[in-house]
């Protein structure tokens, strides 16, 4: 069959043409189901698809931002008779939604469910939920087809993502080694995807596929740190990576808790002799009752009776010294933020050298946070700022975002992280110092793009989530 693959994303995101991680989905399913003509468009980079292709199978994946976008286009390719599979993390929180745009949807992980859709496709025999969980699937009415794998993708002995399918090479390679996330804060819909526990795939694959990357790589885990049942693991990993010939950096989500442990701290000096350089930890909140009521607090590694703040900024600073360029993702808009929670997660992050990622919150379905919002009565659904505030109002919070962006990323402040970081980076018999000086200013340039947002948000909705 000729099969088109598809990353969807709005014409208006901001990371369009900016986004330098290959995404990893689609490479992926492609490999799980050999034997037939791939094409692999992304548009995050890719301008338009032709949708008068001449394809048999659509395959799309859509995140949140690209959900628009993915109707948009699915409706344009089934107007023509080609059928139509949607899947990816936002597909798998509205797949009832999704089904109104796609013959079928695909509901967790791809890998085990993309080889039987092809079949059915080719038999003509498609249904319409296939979905990948060990939580039973409710269709939306009796007459419904589905066919759900119960549990998890094995990891144990995946195909390599056929990353070749892209036209463009990126600048940052992807890859991963662990899935599921048992932190299970209430705003993230990891746990719901990819489910609660650790899961990894052999340490040898990983290296062995890393060692085909040109430079640059990003470690996709939701923590490349761990945690105690993994530590093992990443020790593993890391030692093995770093014994590889070439030497290439990497970036990767790390959490702080991992700097509390002793075998933690072993870990992520590890991954430093590995190559990692670049970390981007979700430190979520700076208000302490807002990390304790999501959860968040349990990978801040901040104990009894200690002052949170304190703690998390030490644990950022023990990061730093070990030569790590340290970004901070922060949500405002929680009901007990204020206006002035925006400039006080700047000030946070100003003091401590964070590269700082401060956005509106919202509630992303099929979370905890957005089910107890809808049972309170106080979610705005279809509206770019969901969580109903009770004071703060849409164009306050817009024009704070912005106004925290601008101010985060000026040429001063860019400058003072980096020369902060530039005193950190002890590698000189490398040479690795100036390299790494350089990357931590053209990192910063590149996050400034896509996070000022120059259009007016007069739609109610930021320029990512336009069609
Ligand atoms: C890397 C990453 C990013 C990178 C993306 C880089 C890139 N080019 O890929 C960056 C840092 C830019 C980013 C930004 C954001 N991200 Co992000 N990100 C991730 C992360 C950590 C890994 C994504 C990944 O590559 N996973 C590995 C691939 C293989 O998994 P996957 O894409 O989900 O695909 C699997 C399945 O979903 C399925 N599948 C996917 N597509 C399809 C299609 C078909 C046809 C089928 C059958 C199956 C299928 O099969 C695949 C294999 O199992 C995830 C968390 C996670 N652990 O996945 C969050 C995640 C995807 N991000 C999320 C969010 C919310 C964001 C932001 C909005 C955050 C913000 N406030 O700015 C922005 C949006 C940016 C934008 N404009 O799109 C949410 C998405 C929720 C949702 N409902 O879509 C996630 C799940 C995190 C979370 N905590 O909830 N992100």
């Amino acid at each position: 069959m000729k099969i088109l693959l598809l990353l969807a994303a709005s014409r208006t995101d901001p990371l369009r043409r900016n986004d330098p991680f290959m995404p990893l989905s689609l490479p992926l399913l492609a490999a799980t189901a050999p034997g037939h003509t791939y094409t692999l468009v992304d548009l995050l980079w890719d301008d338009d698809v032709d949708t008068a292709m001449d394809v048999d199978l659509v395959g799309i994946s859509m995140r949140l931002t690209g959900e628009n976008r993915a109707y948009a286009i699915a409706d344009a390719f089934r107007r023509r008779g080609v059928k139509v599979v949607i899947g990816g993390p936002q597909a798998s929180a509205v797949p009832i939604r999704v089904r109104e745009h796609a013959d079928a949807v695909a509901v967790g992980e791809g890998e085990p469910l993309w080889p039987t859709i092809v079949e059915d496709v080719a038999r003509g025999t498609l249904k319409d939920f296939y979905v990948c969980s060990p939580v039973p699937f409710v269709l939306p009415s009796p007459e419904s087809t589905l066919h759900q794998v119960d549990g998890y993708a094995d990891l144990s002995a995946l195909p390599v993502a056929r990353r070749e399918l892209y036209r463009r090479s990126y600048r940052f390679d992807t890859v991963f080694a662990m899935r599921g996330c048992p932190i299970d804060c209430d705003f993230c819909a990891v746990p719901s995807l990819f489910g609660r526990r650790f899961r990894t795939r052999p340490a040898a694959d990983v290296a062995a596929e890393i060692d085909t990357f040109r430079n640059y790589y990003y470690l996709l885990d939701d923590t490349v740190f761990g945690k105690a049942a993994t530590y093992d693991y990443y020790l593993d990993l890391y030692a093995r990576v770093a014994g590889l010939k070439k030497r290439r950096f990497w970036c990767g989500q790390g959490n702080l808790d991992a700097v509390g442990d002793e075998k933690g701290r072993a870990v992520i000096q590890a991954a430093v002799r590995a190559g990692l350089l670049y970390v981007m930890v979700g430190m979520e909140s700076i208000s302490p009752a807002t990390l304790a009521a999501s959860g968040a607090i349990r990978k801040m590694g901040v104990r009894g009776g200690e002052d949170p703040l304190r703690r998390m900024a030490e644990n950022v600073r023990w990061l730093q010294d070990q030569g790590l360029v340290v970004s901070g993702w922060f949500v405002v808009g929680y009901e007990t933020d204020t206006l002035e929670s925006w400039e006080a997660t700047l000030a946070f992050c100003r003091e401590n050298h964070i590269i700082p990622v401060i956005s509106p919150i919202k509630a992303l379905p099929g979370t905890r946070l957005h089910e107890r919002l809808l049972a309170e009565g106080r979610l705005d659904d279809g509206r770019f700022l969901n969580l109903r505030h009770p004071t703060l109002k849409d164009a306050d919070v817009l024009a704070a975002w912005q106004r925290v962006a601008r101010e985060g990323y000026s040429l001063k402040a860019i400058w003072e992280r980096t020369r902060f970081m530039a005193r950190r980076f002890k590698d000189p018999a490398r040479g690795d110092r100036i390299h790494k000086t350089i990357f931590t200013w053209i990192l910063q340039t590149k996050m400034k793009k896509g996070m000022i947002h120059d259009e007016v948000f007069e739609e109610g909705s930021p320029p990512s989530e336009r069609g």
